[in-house]
C-alpha cells in the first residue's frame, strides 16, 4: 500500500522540521510571502489536485528530491501540499523540476515550480 507510508512520512517530515526549528533556539527571519525559505530540484511522480488520496481538500505533488541543503540532507520521495492547483499547469509526472518551499504555520507548502532547464551537455 503506497498512501499510507507516504502519510507516515510526511508526518515524520513535520517532527523533524519542528525539530530543527526548535534547535535553532529562534524563529528564522520569515521571507515574503511570495519568497522562498528553501529551493529544491527533483523529479515529479505525481500531481494531485484536490481531493486526492493523499489529501481531500488541498493540490498534493509527490516529488523525488535530491538533498535541500539546510533542510533535507538526503533524496527521497514525499509528497507536498501546493499553494495553488494552478502550479501543476506548467509541469507533468515525469519532469524534471526546480521548486520554491514556504514554512507555514500548517505545512511546509511549494509555492513556486518551474521545469529544470536542461543538463548541459
Ligand atoms: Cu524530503
Amino acid at each position: 500500500m503506497y498512501a499510507p507510508a507516504v502519510r507516515f512520512h510526511a508526518v515524520a517530515v513535520v517532527g523533524l522540521i519542528a525539530l530543527v526549528a526548535g534547535a535553532a533556539g529562534a524563529q528564522p527571519a520569515r521571507a515574503p510571502a511570495d519568497k522562498p525559505d528553501w529551493r529544491g530540484t527533483g523529479v515529479v511522480l505525481k500531481l494531485l489536485p484536490p481531493p486526492s488520496e493523499l489529501h481531500a481538500t488541498r493540490p498534493v505533488i509527490v516529488l523525488q528530491h535530491d538533498p535541500i541543503p539546510g533542510l533535507m540532507e538526503e533524496s527521497m520521495t514525499m509528497p507536498f501540499i501546493a499553494a495553488s492547483t494552478a502550479l501543476f499547469r506548467d509541469v507533468r509526472a515525469g519532469e524534471r523540476v526546480t521548486f520554491g518551499l514556504k514554512e507555514v504555520p500548517d505545512a511546509l507548502l511549494v509555492i513556486s515550480i518551474e521545469k529544470a532547464a536542461p543538463a548541459r551537455r
